[in-house]
């Protein structure tokens, strides 16, 4: 199997920690999109989307990190375990329920102030406008809060007692406005107490390591300032901003 990532993404990170988890063997194939990887001609033949992730098996393409890692948890579920994609319909749409929330909720703004914390400047060549700022960080704000109150509750983990997909996909994307000094867990005990289960699940120095790129983003915008490309690619990004 082969996987096309790079670990400052978070559906990236989802789906390395899990095939690690899961002790599938694979070939990391980096696709550094601060270097604009993702816009070669190699990356596009294997995927015309042009984002990571991607998976590999022999001829059979998978793009979308959701699909990866569910495709990934019902192969592997006899040596994996049932719960990362529980069988029981019940709690597989629980587990359902949450992935398709995130998308839009937790992962779509958490990138935002992923971004406008670290790139923007750089790409826009202007400051954040502030009303920008605070929207972005309202909209996480509002996302963190439901999926304490909602998805997680008193529970151990986001379908009960057992770590699954949804938690691992939750975590990751937490990580992403964490990275930029932003700590949305603050005053959230419970949530940072489920942290560190799910990490205990992954394990901590697999977690650590998975993150070592996106905890030190800052220094990003310094390091694309020094790539060769970086006029042709800022055109490119700045459809990034363009929400
Ligand atoms: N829905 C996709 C989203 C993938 C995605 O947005 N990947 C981003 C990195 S986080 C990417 O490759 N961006 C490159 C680009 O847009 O140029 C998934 O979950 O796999």
């Amino acid at each position: 199997m082969e996987l096309y990532l790079d670990l400052i993404s978070p559906p990236c990170r989802s789906v390395f920690l899990f095939a690690k988890v899961l002790q599938i063997p694979f070939d990391f194939k980096l696709v550094k999109l601060s270097a604009g990887q993702q816009y070669t001609e190699e990356f596009g033949r294997i995927s015309s989307i042009r984002k990571v992730p991607v998976m590999k098996e022999g001829s059979f393409i998978l793009t979308e990190s959701v699909a990866i890692l569910k495709f990934l948890a019902q192969k592997h579920a006899s040596s994996a375990g049932d719960h990362w994609y529980p069988a029981d319909l019940q709690q597989q749409a629980r587990v359902n329920e949450y992935l398709s929330w995130q998308h839009l909720n937790l992962r779509i703004h958490g990138s935002r102030v992923f971004l406008l914390r670290t790139l923007y400047p750089l790409i826009m060549g202007s400051e954040v406008p502030e009303d920008k700022m605070d929207a972005a960080v309202e909209n996480l704000t509002q996302s963190v809060n439901l999926l304490e109150e909602k998805f997680l509750q008193d529970k151990a983990f986001i379908v009960g007692d057992k770590v699954s997909l949804a938690d691992l996909v939750a975590v990751i994307e937490l990580m992403q406005p964490i990275g930029t000094g932003l700590n949305v867990l603050e005053g959230h005990p419970r949530l940072i107490a489920w942290r560190e289960r799910v990490k205990q699940e992954v394990g901590k120095k697999l977690f650590d390591e998975a993150h070592e790129s996106v905890m030190k983003v800052n220094s990003l915008p310094q390091e694309m300032q020094r790539s060769s490309h970086l006029q042709a690619l800022i055109p490119k990004f700045q459809k990034v901003f363009n929400w």
